[in-house]
């Protein structure tokens, strides 16, 4: 079963058809969240349930563990940190901040924990995650010790170098709750660049922000935030995607 979230992305991209990922963060959700929100999920059918927290301080297996055994969608891990590692998730997006010049974030915290996560057997997906200006000053800018950018010129070099770098995602973040989400313009520039699957996450909390962002040339749409606010909207977010 290796590389089977890779194929699912990578075979989507080949075939033009657009994925969506709910993004769960364990920490915000609680363990009776989680249980309805799961419910949801398999109501709705997204194609990716991504996981993890740019805060939190702990493993967050207990929740993988709990949606693996009432769920068949797959589970990825996008975490903000080694500490919320867990070895029974589907796959893990192996990021590099590529956006920033942190040394720890672009290739210090991956050696240090590559030989564990090996280990582990579970499938790692190298994805270049690259921070955008959303309007206000986001957790991940904070913990990362990193500024977004604004450049469209900068963040279309950065997700060409990425793409050169070998990266097999790459990720536009405007931030979790961000103020406005990655503008259509820096989408299509991006995307007319370079030819890798292309992750759109941050402030994304309409159908029509999530059609634009499509039509701008997303090819996985990440909504967390509002979904935690308005989980009754699952359903539709799913299908504005799938009908695309
Ligand atoms: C954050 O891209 C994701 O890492 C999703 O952002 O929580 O704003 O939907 P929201």
């Amino acid at each position: 079963m290796k590389n089977r979230v890779s194929d699912i992305i990578h075979n989507a991209y080949r075939e033009g058809k657009k994925l969506f990922a709910v993004l769960i963060d364990p920490e915000k959700c609680g363990d009776g969240g989680l249980v309805s929100f799961v419910e949801l999920i398999n109501e709705a059918k997204p194609d990716l349930i991504f996981i993890g927290g740019s805060q939190l301080k702990e493993s967050i297996d207990s929740a993988v563990v709990y949606i693996k055994r009432h769920s068949t969608i797959p589970v990825v891990l996008f975490i903000g940190n080694a500490i919320q590692f867990s070895p029974n998730a589907d796959a893990m997006l192996f990021l590099s901040l590529i956006s920033g010049r942190n040394p720890d974030l672009l290739i210090g915290q991956h050696v240090d924990s590559a030989q564990s996560i090996k280990q582990s057997g579970i499938e790692t997906i190298a994805t270049g995650y690259i921070l955008i200006n959303g309007g206000v000053a986001t957790s991940v800018e904070k913990v990362s010790k990193t500024s977004s950018l604004s450049d469209t010129t900068e963040i279309v070099s950065t997700a060409i170098a990425g793409e050169m770098l070998g990266q097999r995602l790459l990720y536009l973040e405007a931030g979790s709750g961000a103020q406005h989400p990655v503008k259509r313009t820096i989408i299509s520039e991006v995307r007319a660049n370079i030819d890798t699957p292309l992750i759109v996450g941050g402030g994304l909390r309409s159908t029509d922000m999530i059609r634009e962002a499509l039509q701008a040339g997303a090819d996985i749409i990440v909504v967390g935030n509002h979904l935690e606010q308005h989980p009754e909207e699952l359903n539709d977010f799913v299908k504005t995607v799938k009908e695309f």
